[in-house]
């Protein structure tokens, strides 16, 4: 319905739609490897020099370049990333690829059991979900990290479009070098520039990186100690809860509206029961952890599994900020702790990509709703004012393009 109406409002927001193009643009296109060479003698030049000796700059312009080949290799990657389809969550919980996945992390509970107990104790984060981020980021620290995080970072500064964001990590991953533990050689990462098993952004290796095996450098390539150390030590600092699980399957009375959804609208369970909201597996809800303010989650909106989650919920949304993302930690952890898979189907959607989401986003904020930013990303707030929306124009109250 809402792409119906999208098709009737083209006109209406073709011009919002052109400035979000400017601002939402893929990398640039017109990319020359020749102009990239020079540009990168003239950056480390301009913005360095003051800070970091001649020799240092000399490496460092070296140990950045990439050769022709990565270069538009890496750039392959991105423009890929950037046009994959957007996932339904009947695509992202594949139940099959998370079983095989299971099996590999009961396997490496038992290897790392006294770490992981160690870390549990330390930091207050329970082992499945420790488990459950290393799984989701690295498959375990088994996945091949193709590219020098300097490299990826630099590149990102010639021709991404969050060139400040990937400065301030520039500037982080040279005082990770300049610290000189690690080899410059070893600091691979991913085409975004996330290094290591646990896929730090050098700021992050910086704040939360955790020497646990005392050897006196922070090692997230070859260290499964400092690895999942590490993890627990970004939740913990976050604000993770001790002793407080991230949430639980429920259903929703059908009257209560699926934009009631989200971290502003937290309620007591009793309160939440009164309005009907109770767990899936039949049990009354008064017996889940009373005390705790929750939230409802509804990643699907009306078409698929509900959820109630605690502020542990949104700590691991701060290790990745995809609603999608924050759910696979959590199920995937109970999955680990023996507990059971959703018991709610998803029901199947329209096929959505970033351009699309990007357009609903663009019509709601035309009309006057937050969608918390334009990032061809359903979350939240997309979520919420599309109901509000669909409630205004007397469609179906859904939450959920279809
Ligand atoms: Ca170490």
């Amino acid at each position: 319905m809402i792409i119906k109406n999208l098709k009737k409002n083209i006109i209406k927001y073709i011009s919002t739609a052109s400035v979000i193009c400017l601002i939402f643009s893929k990398p640039v296109m017109s990319l020359n490897y020749e102009n990239y060479e020079e540009w990168l003698n003239q950056f480390f030049l301009n913005h360095f020099q003051e800070n970091y000796s001649p020799n240092f700059i000399k490496e460092i312009i070296k140990e950045s370049k990439l050769n022709k080949k990565e270069f538009y290799k890496i750039d392959s990657i991105i423009n890929k990333i950037y046009d994959k389809d957007f996932k339904n969550p009947e695509l992202y919980f594949n139940k099959k690829s998370i079983l095989n996945r299971l099996r590999k992390a009961i396997k490496l509970s038992k290897t790392y059991k006294s770490q992981l107990s160690k870390i549990e104790r330390k930091f207050g984060v329970p082992q499945s979900i420790i488990l459950s981020i290393w799984g989701i980021e690295s498959d375990f620290g088994t996945v091949k990290l193709e590219f020098s995080a300097l490299k990826a970072i630099v590149f990102h500064i010639y021709n991404g479009k969050r060139k400040k964001f990937y400065k301030n990590e520039l500037n982080h991953i040279l005082k990770i070098i300049k610290q000189d533990k690690i080899n410059l050689k070893k600091i691979l990462g991913s085409s975004y520039g996330a290094m290591g098993q646990p896929q730090f952004m050098p700021s992050n290796y910086i704040k939360y990186g955790y020497d646990f095996n005392n050897d006196e450098k922070v090692d997230l390539w070859n260290s499964e100690s400092d690895t999942l150390a590490s993890i627990a030590n970004f939740l913990n600092s976050n604000g993770w809860e001790k002793n407080l699980t991230w949430g639980a399957e429920v259903t929703k009375n059908p009257n209560l509206p699926c934009y009631t959804e989200g971290p502003n609208n937290k309620k007591t369970i009793k309160e939440w029961n009164l309005n009907g909201i109770n767990l899936v597996d039949g049990k009354s809800i008064l017996n889940f952890q009373n005390s705790v303010k929750t939230s409802l989650f509804l990643p699907k909106g009306e078409y698929g599994p509900k959820f109630l989650v605690t502020n542990n919920f949104y700590i691991l949304k701060k290790y990745n900020f995809s609603d999608f993302y924050a759910l696979y930690v959590s199920i995937f952890a109970d999955l680990i702790e023996g507990k059971k898979f959703f018991q709610r189907a998803w029901t199947s959607t329209i096929k959505l990509n970033q351009n699309k989401v990007l357009k609903i986003q663009s019509l709601l904020v035309q009309n006057g709703y937050d969608v918390g930013g334009l990032d061809g990303l359903i979350g939240i707030k997309t979520r919420q004012s599309l109901g509000k929306y669909q409630e205004k124009m007397k469609q179906k109250i859904t939450c959920y393009p279809n």
